[in-house]
């Protein structure tokens, strides 16, 4: 085992501005995200990159301000370690501080970026191998009135998305039964269709919305905050149920499989602490037959790479595609290797690791280890 250290960790915040208008969901509207950069350096001269960067404070248990806190909290520790033994290092993340997965996917990923440039493979060889050297993106639409959702759906859809989300609650369910209405007046018929209510409707509201809308093709993701409620109204509805915000480990991944509620995940790579985790889950998705997404909450370059590596290795068949802040955020940070959406497909990276070398320059520098 080659042996290489862990010799310095550097921790940044930058803010994502959001170009245009602001990016709204049943529990919140934002217009900048607080993004934060994980860099590890080792005596190789090889430094691998992380990111974690939470959709805000209210969208899961999860924000920029914990996330710099916990990784602050874990650095000390890991320095002298071999990153390559990233098993090792994850386990020593572990005994210095109970959960915060999301803020121990940042080190994941930077490990991962570490071990490709070692190495000199891209992160999704590393993996397994990529499927296949493209990957579907999906957009998802905010908050709206029925004649913006169905008018930016039409702009997306002839920019070639084969999938879009649909945000929806927050507000009397009549209005989103309106814009979903609206909505398929004008979806062509190969394009996929998701609900997300982001946690905010009642079961009562979750059902009501699928029978009143049983005619027409959609996926309900994440209806209801809790996977209990989820349990309840699973023999109530009349479409296919995804859960995204309460997957939040393997754990539930495989009960809700197992118990029959989940028929697919809109999945954060963060949410399940990194790389190495978001791997079981597609095995277990895999072996499943259960679609899947490979999002984030969201992110700047370093996290769009790693959704897309990620993306690159499920089965065509189970992808639900890859969603990626770019088209709403007004500044990529590394504007040579940034990963962009062409007519709704992304183009799997294939330099070494993430294939990302962000310009830490651009970065607000808050904490260094050594
Ligand atoms: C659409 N996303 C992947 C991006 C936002 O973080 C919300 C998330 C979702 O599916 O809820
Ligand atoms: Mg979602």
């Amino acid at each position: 085992m080659k042996n290489i250290k862990i010799t310095e960790i550097h921790i940044y915040q930058h803010d994502l501005d959001i170009k245009g208008k602001p990016y709204k969901t049943s529990l919140s509207e934002v217009n900048s995200l607080d993004t934060t950069i994980v860099k590890i350096v080792t005596d190789s001269g090889i430094s691998g990159f992380g990111e974690v960067c939470p959709l805000g404070p209210v969208y899961q248990e999860a924000h920029a301000l914990g996330a710099r806190a916990a990784l602050a909290e874990m650095a000390p520790h890991l320095i002298g370690m071999n990153p390559l033994q990233y098993g090792k290092v994850l386990a020593k993340c572990e005994q210095a501080l109970m959960g915060h997965n999301y803020a121990k996917a940042a080190i994941d990923i930077a490990l991962w970026d570490i071990i490709g440039k070692q190495f000199n493979l891209p992160l999704c060889e590393l993996l397994g191998g990529a499927k296949r050297d493209k990957v579907p993106s999906y957009y998802a639409i905010s908050i709206d009135s029925p004649e913006e959702v169905a008018r930016l759906l039409v702009e997306k859809q002839k920019q070639g998305y084969q999938k879009l989300q649909i945000k929806v609650g927050g507000r009397d369910l009549a209005e989103d039964i309106a814009v979903v209405r609206k909505a398929f007046e004008v979806k062509e018929p190969a394009i996929e269709i998701v609900l997300d209510a982001n946690r905010a409707l009642t079961t009562a509201e979750a059902i009501r919305l699928s029978q009143s809308c049983r005619d027409l093709d959609f996926i309900l993701e994440q209806p209801c905050d809790s996977y209990e409620e989820l349990t309840k109204i699973k023999a109530n509805i009349c479409h296919p149920l995804y859960l995204d915000e309460c997957a939040t480990d393997i754990t539930v991944v495989s009960r809700s499989i197992s118990e029959g509620v989940a028929d697919g995940f809109g999945m954060k790579v963060t949410r399940v602490g990194g790389v190495s985790a978001m791997r079981c889950v597609i095995d277990v998705c895999h072996a499943h037959q259960k679609p899947l997404s490979c999002d984030d909450s969201w992110g700047g370059d370093i996290i769009a790479a790693v959704c897309t590596h990620l993306g690159s290795i499920v089965e065509p068949r189970l992808s639900r595609g890859v969603w990626i802040a770019a088209p709403y955020i007004s500044q990529p940070y590394d504007s040579e290797n940034t990963v962009q959406i062409n007519d709704g497909w992304i183009d799997v990276p294939s330099a070494p690791g993430l294939g990302v070398s962000p310009d830490t320059h651009l970065f607000n520098h808050t904490q260094s280890f050594s």
